[in-house]
């Protein structure tokens, strides 16, 4: 993307350390009360990275427990408050503020050529609001925990539950505010705040796919925001609103929080879609094949994804002309998301492919969303979906998805922007070989969950019959694989810090306005507002990588 802001117009790139948002100022205080979209976008990574740390622990000893069929490691009440804090944690706490509160907060400004996002003080009060919310889910695991799974069904979770339901309810209530103001802000920042010249169709795709998911954000978080209220409120005070003994509809629950979370895993996938979107322009050094559709594909998804929420209730006594209708939407839901796999590998197609660490784990998401995805049309139909519902293929089914696609993705861009980020590049054998150690034991993990689940073995369940023990030995295998795996980067990317190659303002050579600062940025972003002139992904024209292409 041509603009006036070209690399060599910046500031002192002489010996002395140039100036930027990570030495401007120093000292907790200026973290604290940061303006800057970019250090807010690193208190979030902080944040949920120790969240998914507490989520991969419970998922840990949920696998350990699983390689005995009478359980190895825990009792079946504890492994109930194993699997709903793992499950609340990583959706609510990791999944959901993952790639928009990160890489979002840090890229959009940079991408559309402003100076920050529209409103900062709302900016950094979300992070507050968040870390609120994580407070109080931290406090509920460590004095006893919540038994319910992460879908909180009533009237268990209303009347008969005797773990901290409230208060685990209260604390997705208060993150979902975080949410909704991170949306708002996006909404406004990227409508009002791009550079002369940044039309809409010269957007990069990661733009129109936090677009989408920001509109998500705001129109869907409330319903589950007051979901949980109700359910609260029937808790602490017996109003008969979800539980039949009191006078309520235990589906009117389900109706209402399946109407947030089907989106809402919409939120956790479509940040990642537009991450995959700019990594195989990037490593194939190619055009994205029909940038329209693509676009137009991320908003049909945000607005299709409210329409199929009754396909979670097939089995729930909802009649069956609804689950018909439901049925079709859902399959109508995979048309978008269809368009953009095959765009990406029509990209792909003739492309001047290279393999870095990024394209490796774009390569996977592509893959293992895809197997997630066509397994989600095994449960959108009817008739398979009464035979695998509430089995292990569900379980499997969605870690594809969520794990195998939208951390991949995660990785993928955490690898792509550290550069920016920092300054410093990691080390990229160790980065590459991080990247397959995932792909494997992520499979080993969960692909042998698709053939228990057919199999009958469902969900859970502390404990499993015995003709069960070699497929679930295996999947904890691979999780313990897996969980080398994501160590690996951690270890490389704190050392590299310190110690990482200091690198140029695109070593990659990519196209895309953040490309054209110094990194890491400068507190302001650009010396002078850039003036975009030609679209996006224009990799004809694109300078060459400052790294060597492997
Ligand atoms: C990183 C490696 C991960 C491993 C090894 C793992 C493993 C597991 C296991 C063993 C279960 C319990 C199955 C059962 O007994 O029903 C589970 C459930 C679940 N996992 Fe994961 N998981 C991982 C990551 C994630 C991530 C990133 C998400 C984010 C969305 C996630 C979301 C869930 C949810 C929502 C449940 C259902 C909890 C419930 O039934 O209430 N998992 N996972
Ligand atoms: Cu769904």
């Amino acid at each position: 993307m041509s603009t006036t802001a070209t690399v060599e117009s910046l500031p002192n790139s002489s010996a002395e350390p140039q100036v930027n948002y990570l030495n401007a100022r120093y000292g907790v205080k200026s973290w604290l009360l940061t303006l800057d979209h970019k250090r807010i976008g690193l208190l979030y990574l902080c944040t949920i990275t120790f969240m998914f740390v507490v989520g991969g622990i419970a998922a840990t000893m949920m696998r350990l427990n699983l390689l005995e069929p009478q359980g190895a490691l825990v009792e079946p009440e504890t492994y109930n408050k194993l699997f709903s804090t793992h499950g609340i944690v990583m959706v609510f706490f990791f999944l959901v503020p993952s790639i928009p509160a990160t890489l979002g907060n840090f890229l959009i400004p940079l991408m559309i050529g402003a100076r920050d996002v529209a409103f900062p003080r709302l900016n950094l009060l979300s992070w507050y609001i968040f870390v609120t919310g994580c407070l109080v889910m931290l406090y509920v695991v460590c004095t006893g925990g919540v038994d319910t799974g992460w879908t909180f069904y009533p009237p268990y979770s209303s009347a008969y539950a005797h773990t901290d339901v409230f208060l685990a309810a209260m604390a997705i209530f208060i993150a979902g505010f975080s949410s909704i103001l991170t949306g708002m802000n996006f909404v406004v920042t990227i409508h009002k705040m791009r550079a002369p010249g940044m039309t809409w169709f010269r957007l990069p795709l990661f733009i129109w796919s936090l677009y989408a998911t920001s509109v998500i954000f705001v129109l869907g978080t409330p319903v589950i925001a007051i979901t949980l209220l109700l359910l609260g409120v029937e808790r602490l005070l017996h109003a008969g609103i979800f539980d039949p003994a009191l006078g309520g509809d235990p589906l009117l629950f389900q109706h209402m929080f399946w109407f947030y979370s089907h989106p809402a895993v919409y939120i956790m996938i479509l940040p990642s879609m537009g991450v995959i979107s700019e990594l195989i322009t990037a490593f194939s050094r190619k055009r994205i094949f029909g940038y329209s559709f693509v676009a137009f594909s991320s908003l049909a998804i945000a607005v299709i994804s409210f329409l199929v929420w009754g396909h979670h209730m097939f089995v729930s006594g909802q009649g069956v002309y609804a689950g018909l209708v439901f049925s079709v939407l859902s399959f109508l839901v995979a048309i978008p998301s269809a368009v953009k796999v095959f765009n990406w590998t029509a990209t792909l197609y003739k492309g001047s492919i290279s393999y870095e660490a990024p394209m490796l784990y774009a390569l996977g998401f592509i893959g293992l969303f895809t197997i997630g995805g066509l397994t989600g049309l095994f449960l959108a139909s009817l008739s398979t979906d009464v035979h695998l519902n509430g089995t292990y293929f569900v379980v499997a089914h969605f870690h594809y998805v969520m794990v195998g696609g939208a951390v991949m993705a995660f990785m993928g861009g955490i690898h792509f922007w550290w550069p920016k980020i920092t300054g410093r590049l990691y080390p990229d054998l160790w980065a590459r070989f991080a990247a397959l150690v995932i792909f494997v034991g992520f499979n080993l993990t969960f692909f042998p969950q698709f053939v228990l689940g057919y199999l009958g073995m469902p969900r859970r369940y502390a404990m499993y019959p015995a003709e069960f023990q070699a497929l679930n030995v295996l999947s904890s295998a691979g999780a313990s694989v897996l969980a080398v795996g994501y160590v690996i980067p951690l270890v490389y990317l704190i050392w590299s810090l310190k110690y990482g190659q200091v690198v140029g303002p695109n070593p990659f050579g990519a196209k895309g306005l953040e490309w054209t600062t110094q990194s890491p940025p400068l507190t302001e972003n650009y010396v002078k507002t850039p003036i975009v002139t030609e679209e996006a992904y224009a990799y004809e024209n694109a300078p060459e990588p400052e790294v060597a292409r492997v």
